[in-house]
């Protein structure tokens, strides 16, 4: 069985649809603190900072992988720093250990750019720069990247991970992070509203399309071990954009929207982090390669979103 913590989230709601079509609907188990009734398979309310809790369902259904994608993100951790860093870790500390006591095979857990600050180089940053994050979120990231190694190399725990840029995805919404504005601002182009961004105009992001993420996860977990060689994180990258330059993309298919710019603390969160990522190693050690760029990204959200509210009304 393969076990996904905070299913309901931007990511996990679509990655749950992915595996259950590769591996059967009754080989994926959904789990979240709450059950919002959206889940059409096998669902379990799990709170994965409770370790005995975790251990109970694992050994309930036999889980021999899991994705732990439960997290508090980044901005939302401004905000309440001590109550992520014990979501953050302990969560991972229990799914890794829950792991090693019960021998499950693989574990993924997600990272992200986050785990970069100011000295690393703001343009194409290498996989091995420097760590030094500003926020909580990037702190636990680093923390949890360092983790994930410690139990490959002590207990031979086959964990793997990506460092994620901002997800684009119409499917879910995104929540509490600093690039959810680059989903926002398509909905509200589609619904004839002005975007209030809060961030800056010219403020660039690594980005990545929703199936782009999804794709990256699923070959990196089906990837042969040997070809694992970073058992820290991987860079991936999909593509980088400012907010102008969505807007502009938007505007050529709906003139008449509107962008305004009133930055709030999430600038200096944005300001601290890459423009772009070099993903090299993961092109070369498991033959990673993005399918999406802004203009196709656009297409899809907009043709979707509009899909979507029409059958909303
Ligand atoms: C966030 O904005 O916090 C996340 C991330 C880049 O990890 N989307």
């Amino acid at each position: 069985m393969i076990l996904v913590t905070g299913a309901n989230g931007q990511l996990g709601t679509v990655l749950t649809i992915a595996l259950k079509e590769r591996y059967g609907n009754d080989k994926v188990l959904a789990s979240d603190v709450i059950n919002k009734g959206n889940n059409t398979g096998l669902f379990e309310i799990i709170d994965a900072t409770d370790f005995n809790a975790l251990q109970h369902i694992v050994k309930k259904y036999k889980v021999s992988q899991i994705y732990h994608l439960a997290a508090i993100l980044s901005a939302k951790g401004e905000q309440n720093p001590i109550l992520s860093w014990e979501i953050n870790t302990k969560t991972l500390l229990n799914v890794l250990e829950v792991s090693r006591l019960n021998k499950v095979e693989k574990v993924f857990y997600p990272s992200s750019i986050a785990v970069f600050g100011q000295n690393a180089p703001k343009e194409n940053t290498p996989n091995n720069s420097i760590l030094d994050p500003e926020t909580v979120y990037g702190i636990s990231k680093v923390d949890g990247e360092n983790w994930a190694q410690y139990y490959y190399k002590k207990y031979n725990l086959d964990v793997r991970s990506l460092r994620y840029p901002g997800v684009v995805g119409y499917q879910s919404l995104p929540g509490g992070g600093t690039t959810d504005y680059a989903v926002d601002i398509y909905h509200k182009a589609v619904i004839g509203n002005a975007f209030s961004c809060f961030l800056k105009a010219d403020t660039k992001l690594p980005m990545i399309f929703i199936d782009d993420a999804v794709r990256a996860t699923i070959e990196l977990m089906g990837a042969p071990e040997h070809q694992i060689k970073i058992r820290t994180s991987y860079n991936i990258s999909g593509v980088s954009f400012t907010p102008k330059e969505v807007a502009e993309e938007i505007q050529k298919q709906l003139p008449d929207f509107r962008i305004i710019y009133k930055p709030d603390f999430r600038q200096d969160i944005a300001d601290n982090w890459p423009e772009s990522v070099d993903d090299t190693k993961a092109q070369e050690h498991w033959n990673w390669k993005p399918k999406y760029n802004l203009s196709t990204i656009t297409d899809i959200m907009l043709e979707k979103l509009k899909e979507q509210y029409k059958r909303a009304i």
